[in-house]
């Protein structure tokens, strides 16, 4: 029988395969199930129709080589794409049960930090969604990212058990031996099936060991990280402050790879392919510099087991690995002494030493040589040298890293740059998390824009449409309510769902600058205080987790929970403005928060946010974005105009240029300005304290003061200025509702679909499976 009959049938038969299931499982009828017992069912019944799904096949595939995806959780999204999203919805209603309570049992994976980890988790999304055969290669953390708990204002981290018996995940019976210099680790492959929409299904392949020991967790997030058999996979990115981190992640990058390697090399040998044309079926895509041992590695395999020259080994691998970039932050860009290399991958330093020779024989620039007088090796200078393409994730990113961070590359190999925006998968971002908003476009223009986004364009054909922009509005006073009661039961904090819902949610990191938020609500705070109300009460909503060993990071988080304690206790002010620092902020909360937001706080400092993606996600949900020229802000700019978008602060040039000279002084704009003076001083004042950590706020406060790198006090009075005005103009609701409009018009751009026919385009080539 094709696949196509047995998914029909299996569809047509849905409601008795999941009366069969809930016997099987439970003993129970459907109807007598709890709700997580229902979770279960519905996976049983998806993995199901996933198993019988058509794969997508072809001649070439892409490897997408991450260290993470995040990729959240999947029922709602895997039915969606399966197309009986309708239907089992039905069935859930005949039997007195709603989809959103039972995906509250659905565990949320984490395996990832933050936008590199689920930019690779939609690009699965539109790879499968374009039928293009391809496959994620990752790690199966245990524990994945840590769980943020908030414990007198601070965040302390735990671990995150994720992992059920019953899962997504499905075991295989593929095992390979990974060699370290000092042991040696048996892999094991786990399948999860990856759903395009309307289309077939590719696989995201993720390995583990199975040494793995849990108990090794002492308190919070601590073990021993000498234990490689035993914590290899337990967690992402463990605390690398110090050398036996450091050495833990070299271990874990090398296992990704040498599984991938031997992964792919196994696909090659099943179709008997010519591995001299290794790049006609296989584009390996670089997902920051953390694979980038792939490269010596499959150059290693080629000339120690398949007898190929080293010229032949270089060549062939250097045509089959593209590299994408996904920060200009020197701390992000990976170099690894030599000594650590010599540690954990021995058989791969003559290799990595061979490719700097030769580099070293062609070009004299020391600034380009891969390892550098301190015998550190810089890992994305493999990656440009021995890749075939080098790209940056939105137009202004792209830019600097051509014109300054890899100039010095970019004079070289010019043809290897290239710029790819970064997009977001509408099915989940629109269809899955904001259902109304869904229908009513689909109601207003058809169904055609959910595999076609540009034709979003065609809702401006309605920008008169009193009753259309009236819906608009309507469903996001829907769901600000709902997360309003999301709100109130999973933080305790009650919002007014008629106030402005001001929302940052991303990391914290500095260059983010959660802190200038922190600083505006203090001034707003001291006006309220001083009698000067705002016309309409506004709430700010902040979600991020900080790095556990970046201490600035979590300073600012905790002035934020301090300012949460602080203005929603004081009865002067908290009928005027809320502050809630959501808990372990994650891609679930996402969901919840993106659709409800009206104003969408992307404030980096110009030049340091390669991309953004949330500003994607809030847009297409029609928030209005307060942002710098950062980013995909610009490119959001330009296509929304000025009159649909609120910029400020010093542009890009500005910056880098202050760098460059090294002339910038906080303490100037703080000495100038009575405004940032008096709320930089409230960070250490006594009602501050009295709620907060005297050595906390005093640190955030002198580094505000004294060092300042990501620049928040130049840009804090443009910041203030275009809050205010954002917030006034909230009260035209024409012209808001407008902005709405024109907002998710212009999303279609950031589609992660286009993005990723665009890599297809100029990188991969692969050939649509029909
Ligand atoms: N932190 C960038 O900072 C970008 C994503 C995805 C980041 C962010 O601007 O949108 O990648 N970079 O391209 C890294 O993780 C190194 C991120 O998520």
């Amino acid at each position: 029988m094709s696949t196509n009959m047995q998914r029909d049938i299996l569809v047509l038969n849905l409601e008795e395969q999941m009366e069969r299931s809930a016997e099987r499982q439970f003993d129970k009828t459907f109807a007598d199930c709890t709700d997580k017992e229902a979770y279960y069912v519905l996976l049983d019944v998806t993995n199901e129709l996933m198993r019988v799904a058509e794969p997508i096949v072809g001649e070439k595939k892409i490897y997408y080589i991450s260290m993470e995806f995040l990729i959240g959780k999947l029922l709602s999204n895997n039915l969606i794409n399966l197309r009986v999203y309708d239907k089992v919805n039905q069935i859930l209603r005949k039997n007195g049960k709603k989809l959103a309570d039972i995906e509250e049992y659905e565990p949320e994976p984490s395996l990832g930090n933050g936008g590199l980890g689920r930019l690779a988790a939609c690009f699965l999304d539109s790879i499968a969604t374009l039928k293009l055969p391809g496959e994620g290669i990752g790690l199966n953390y245990h524990y994945g990212l840590f769980k943020q708990v908030f414990d007198k204002n601070l965040q302390n981290a735990e671990k995150d058990a994720w992992q059920e018996n019953k899962s997504w995940l499905e075991k295989t019976d593929t095992t390979f031996d990974v060699n370290f210099g000092d042991k040696k680790v048996v892999s094991r492959l786990y399948n999860l099936y990856v759903t395009g929409y309307d289309s077939g299904i590719n696989k995201l392949r993720l390995f583990d060991i199975e040494t793995v020991d849990e108990k090794l967790v002492k308190k919070g997030i601590n073990f021993d990280k000498t234990k490689i058999e035993k914590n290899l996979t337990l967690f992402l990115y463990p605390d690398d402050s110090d050398e036996a981190g450091n050495l833990l992640r070299i271990y874990q990058e090398y296992f990704l790879v040498s599984n991938a390697a031997q992964l792919i090399l196994h696909e090659m040998k099943e179709r008997q392919y010519d591995l001299h044309k290794l790049y006609d079926h296989a584009v390996i895509q670089i997902n920051d510099t953390h694979p980038t041992m792939i490269i010596p590695e499959l150059i290693r395999i080629l000339v120690e087991e398949k007898a190929f020259s080293m010229d032949d080994a270089i060549d062939v691998v250097s045509k089959t690995c593209a590299y994408t970039n996904h920060t200009i932050l020197a701390e992000a860009l990976e170099t690894w002494p030599l000594s650590y290399l010599e540690k954990v991958v021995p058989q791969l330093v003559p290799y990595i030493k061979e490719l700097d020779k030769r580099i070293r024989a062609k070009v004299k620039n020391s600034k380009v040589q891969i390892i550098d007088k301190e015998k550190k090796v810089h890992m994305a200078f493999i990656d440009i040298h021995y890749g075939f393409s080098v790209n940056g994730v939105a137009a202004i990113h792209t830019d600097i890293l051509k014109n300054t961070e890899l100039n010095d590359f970019y004079k070289l190999y010019p043809e290897k740059f290239n710029n790819k925006t970064n997009g977001i998968t509408f099915r989940r971002w629109l269809l899955s998390c904001n259902h109304p908003l869904a229908d009513l476009i689909a109601d207003t223009i058809g169904d055609g824009y959910k595999k076609d986004a540009t034709r979003l364009e065609e809702l401006l054909e309605h920008e008169n449409d009193e009753g259309f922009l009236d819906r608009l509005d309507s469903i996001k006073q829907e769901k600000k309510k709902e997360l309003a009661a999301y709100l109130e039961k999973h933080e305790g904090v009650k919002v007014d769902p008629t106030s402005i819902y001001d929302i940052q949610v991303k990391r914290l990191h500095e260059y983010k600058r959660q802190q200038m938020n922190a600083l505006y609500i203090i001034h707003k705070y001291l006006e309220i205080k001083s009698g000067k109300k705002p016309v309409r009460p506004l709430t700010f909503i902040f979600g991020a987790k900080a790095a556990p060993a970046y201490v600035i990071a979590k300073d600012i988080i905790h002035l934020l929970l301090c300012l949460q304690e602080i203005v929603n206790n004081d009865p002067d002010v908290s009928p005027y403005m809320k502050v809630i620092f959501v808990e372990n902020y994650n891609v679930t909360y996402a969901e919840h928060l993106i659709p409800a937001a009206d104003v969408s706080e992307q404030i980096s400092l110009a030049s340091k946010e390669a991309s953004g993606t949330s500003n994607m996600k809030f847009m297409l949900n029609g928030a209005v974005t307060l942002g710098t020229d950062d980013g995909a802000n610009v490119e959001i700019h330009d296509l929304v105009g000025d009159d649909n978008i609120y910029i400020f602060g010093i542009d890009s040039d500005t910056v880098i240029g202050h760098y460059k000279k090294a002339d910038y002084v906080s303490k100037k704009y703080y000495e100038k300005s009575p405004v940032i003076k008096e709320a930089v001083d409230f960070i250490v004042s006594k009602q501050c304290l009295k709620v907060g950590k005297k050595e906390n706020l005093t640190r955030l406060y002198n580094e505000l003061l004294n060092k300042d790198w990501f620049m928040t006090l130049i840009d804090l009075e443009s910041y203030i200025e275009a809050k205010d005005r954002i917030f006034a103009d909230y009260e035209d609701r024409n012209k808001w509702k407008h902005m709405m409009l024109v907002n998710i018009a212009k999303a279609g751009f950031f589609s992660s679909d286009r993005t990723i026919m665009e890599y297809n385009r100029d990188i991969w080539k692969l050939q649509k499976a029909d």
